[in-house]
């Protein structure tokens, strides 16, 4: 059986990157700064000392690009615009060249047969709204319900599937908890209204692209096992499946966020803020990398986690275990009755340095049968993006874990195809 049969018709296959980790050009079609160009350039706080001030060029190179994708058979492509090419400074009227730069792409994809599927948030926040509190102010959440509405305006005709924020999750925890991503902030649980106010931008992003047929959050979502049958560890198990999958997703399909962690954003929650988050209908954007065992720890943190021994891992380091995403698409299911489709809008993984990559076949092929297995089970998935089109920026580990199908030369910025890109063209050729 081939590996893109046994799908439902019209089951969607595409790739998936994100703005600051592909464009380069960070100083031209007066884009102002973001948190990542600050990031980046602070000394020590990415592998290398790397930035994305060139990263693949695709600002330049995207119409090649393009012809890799269409040339590689993929019904969409994911890709995210930088909020500070729209509003150089977070606010106030969109920049003609930053809206005109999305616009031709668009167009491209369209005139390939490439479903655009853009995301309005991939971590590149404005520097100057940063600089206002970012995400622990409320204010961010307004001025993204804005910046949404402009991008709506624009390319609105022609874009039916939007995602609104990529992995609120990771953005909080590794960017305002831990410090570790822009905007390098440390608050550890004082990070917290950072979540409240991405899901707040989130539910007046899906308002200001009034009725676009599919508008999803991507969450990044990990199914978690107690690292022994310990009460202790498994109550550790519960309270990172709390920080990591609910608190994102219950307030979008119950309304509500779990008890043990509503006390702490009861200061920032107001009245009408979770039926504004609330989502009826649309799609869940879902993107999975890998199981997380957890056991009981003493510190800030009640948790902390441990290796999955016994299987593959990637050159990350990350496990591979594709029936983790069959598991965590069924324990959605099973969680929210009124789960709406899914996207797996990421699955991936890092291969050394290499043209042949049957590592990431294999990797590729096992999720996408366990992806088909859940659809089985009654999970209604709707399409699959792999992570990346391109080896790209890979934030604070700088360039060196490679994502891509295709192969990036970061000197020369050529572009050469792997296997795992043949594969897939081979099987979206036999699909049909
Ligand atoms: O590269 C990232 C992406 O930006 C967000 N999801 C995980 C990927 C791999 O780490």
């Amino acid at each position: 059986m081939g590996v893109l049969s046994g799908f439902p018709d019209g089951f969607v296959v595409g790739v998936s990157t994100a703005s600051y980790q592909i464009e380069g050009a960070v100083h031209e079609g007066g884009r102002g700064a973001s948190i990542w160009d600050t990031f980046a350039h602070t000394p020590g706080k990415t592998l290398g000392g790397d930035t994305g001030d060139v990263a693949c060029d695709h600002y330049h190179r995207f119409g090649e690009d393009v012809e890799l994708m269409a040339a590689l058979g993929v019904d969409a492509y994911r890709f995210s615009i930088a909020w500070p090419r729209i509003q150089p400074d977070g606010t106030g009227a969109p920049h003609p060249d930053g809206l005109g730069f999305y616009d031709r792409l668009v167009d491209a994809l369209l005139a390939r047969g490439i479903a655009p599927t853009p995301t309005l948030f991939h971590w590149d926040l404005p520097q100057a709204l940063e600089d206002q509190g970012g995400w622990l102010s409320r204010e961010t959440a307004l001025r993204f319900g804005e910046y949404a509405g402009h991008v709506a305006d624009r390319l609105g005709d022609r874009v039916s599937r939007w995602i609104t924020l990529n992995e609120p999750i990771v953005h909080m925890a590794q960017g305002y908890a831990f410090g570790t991503h822009a905007p390098g902030r440390e608050l550890m649980l004082g990070a917290l209204p950072v979540a409240h106010h991405q899901l707040l931008g989130h539910g007046l992003a899906v308002q200001a692209l009034g009725g676009a047929p599919e508008v999803m959050i991507t969450n990044n979502c990990t199914p978690v096992q107690a690292a022994s049958d310990d009460e202790a560890d498994r109550v550790a198990a519960m309270v990172y499946d709390g920080f990591h999958n609910r608190l994102f997703n219950d307030p979008l399909f119950l309304g509500e966020y779990p008890e043990f962690l509503a006390p702490g954003l009861a200061e920032v929650v107001r009245d009408g803020d979770m039926a504004t988050i609330r989502t009826d209908g649309g799609a869940l954007g879902v993107n999975y990398y890998n199981p997380t065992r957890v056991a009981a720890a003493e510190g800030d943190l009640p948790f902390e986690t441990r290796p999955i021994e016994g299987v593959p891992t990637t050159a990350f380091g990350w496990p591979v275990v594709p029936s983790g995403l069959h598991d965590l698409l069924v324990g959605l299911k099973d969680r929210y009755p009124n789960l709406p489709s899914v996207y797996i809008t990421e699955n991936g993984c890092s291969v050394e340095d290499r043209l042949d990559d049957q590592f990431r076949i294999d990797y590729l092929d096992g999720h996408l049968g366990a992806v088909r297995r859940a659809i089985a089970d009654g999970v209604d998935v709707r399409g699959y993006f792999v992570w990346s089109l391109l080896d790209n920026f890979e934030w604070a580990e700088g360039y060196r874990q490679r994502f891509g199908l295709v192969r990036t030369d970061f000197d020369t910025l050529a572009r050469t195809p792997r296997d795992s890109y043949r594969w897939l063209q081979a099987a979206l050729r036999e699909r049909g």
